[in-house]
């Protein structure tokens, strides 16, 4: 096996120096940020230096001078970028496209392979993209997202005649992100009969629940009605009539299926009825369980799964996870007034292919809520309100 050092200013340059002298079956070992040359300290120049390795085994000699780089799997988005390649390619001529377009995706497989090592940073980046890439790092996206784009954001890079400005790779990259969730329905009202919330404690769920009652009682003129199934606390119970009393709605208290079964045999001739539910500590699946023995959730229900933005975004994996056997379609957010990182509205709704219909923006009920959209939901990550 041939093992070599590389040091090179960035990514794109390391790469570059790496096919043209091991070819096509170099594999990354390791990369690093190094810095080089200066005095006492000062002046030094930051470099990457990249391990990689060649098994000599598989190379023919003739293979050296080809740089034919293996084809890699493609899925479908990417499938579909390379196939439609952006203007300047386009224009290129055939034997001088081809060769473009392999190279775009020779570097997306090494960036696959750097990415799968944990070695992608911010260093991997190019230039223009880096600004933006940054306020995507600090907002905590995925791995799997940060993934997906770098090796979009080569694919941009590699394929326009002009190096990218700041401005286009800040409009690349807000359009990638949108094509991410835009096949998932954001913002949807609900429009089944019966809205159930579920979720932990105290993220919100009675407040949100309230808050969505208001807008469909008071501004559309719904006929509304509540349940609770949360007879865990009294204090939640008096909570949810409080509201029902302002409203002057309904609600009925349920503390089992049979309960639930009459409760919604009385609010047959109701446009909606909204059901509050317990939050108990979802590390304890039982309780989840709990739940389908007082709620018939084969109702025409919609059912939203809240989550507080607060919250650490394991957390909202095991969340996720604990729910995940109820039917949840929609994810609604809290407290985003309590918080500057929210790539977990991101994260969450592209790991699990659910959109977001609302998040909340504090405690006032019913006016901090907001409907979500792909637009609010980016504007929210990389958008200008966001400063970090
Ligand atoms: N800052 C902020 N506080 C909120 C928001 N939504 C709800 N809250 C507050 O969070 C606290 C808990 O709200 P609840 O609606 O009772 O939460 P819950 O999920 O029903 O709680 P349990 O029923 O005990 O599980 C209350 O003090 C709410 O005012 C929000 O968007 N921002
Ligand atoms: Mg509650």
């Amino acid at each position: 096996m041939k093992v070599k050092k590389y040091i090179a200013p960035n990514m794109p340059e390391a790469m570059k120096k790496i096919r043209k002298d091991l070819g096509k079956d170099a594999v990354i070992l390791n990369s690093k940020i190094i810095y080089t040359g200066g005095f006492f300290g000062l002046f030094r120049k930051k470099n990457i230096e990249v391990i990689a390795a060649l098994d000599n085994d598989t190379v023919q000699p003739s293979q050296k001078e080809k740089i034919d780089f293996p084809r890699m799997e493609m899925n479908t988005e990417m499938k579909r970028k390379d196939l439609q390649p952006t203007e300047p390619v386009q224009n290129k001529t055939g034997e001088n496209k081809e060769m473009i377009l392999k190279e775009i995706r020779d570097l997306k497989q090494l960036i696959k392979q750097v990415s799968s090592q944990g070695h992608l940073s911010i260093e991997h980046i190019p230039s223009p993209y880096r600004e933006i890439y940054r306020k995507l790092l600090n907002q905590n996206i995925s791995e799997t997202i940060l993934q997906q784009l770098t090796e979009d954001i080569y694919g941009h890079y590699y394929s326009k005649k002009e190096q990218a400005d700041e401005n286009t790779a800040y409009d690349f990259i807000v359009q990638s992100l949108m094509e991410y969730i835009k096949p998932l329905e954001f913002g949807e009202a609900p429009q089944k009969k019966y809205i159930a919330v579920i979720g932990p404690t105290g993220v919100g769920k009675t407040t949100t629940l309230a808050k969505i009652a208001s807008i469909k009682a008071i501004e559309q003129k719904k006929k509304i009605a509540f349940i609770t199934t949360d007879t865990y606390r009294i204090a939640a119970v008096e909570q949810l009539k409080t509201y029902a009393k302002i409203l002057n709605v309904p609600i009925e208290v349920c503390y089992n299926i049979n309960d639930f079964k009459q409760a919604v045999e009385k609010f047959t001739a109701f446009d909606h009825v909204f059901i509050d539910t317990a939050g108990r500590n979802f590390r304890n699946k039982k309780y989840i369980e709990d739940l389908k023995k007082t709620i018939d959730f084969h109702t025409d229900m919609e059912t939203y799964l809240v989550f507080s933005l607060t919250a650490k975004e394991e957390d909202l994996e095991t969340i996720y996870q604990q729910f995940s056997n109820l039917p949840i379609d929609n994810f609604i957010f809290t407290k985003l007034d309590e918080t500057s990182r929210c790539g977990s509205l991101l994260n969450l709704s592209y790991k699990y292919h659910t959109p977001i219909a609302y998040i909340t923006t504090g405690q006032d009920v019913p006016d901090d809520i907001i409907v979500a959209t792909h637009d609010t939901i980016i504007n929210q990550i990389v958008g200008e309100t966001n400063n970090d």
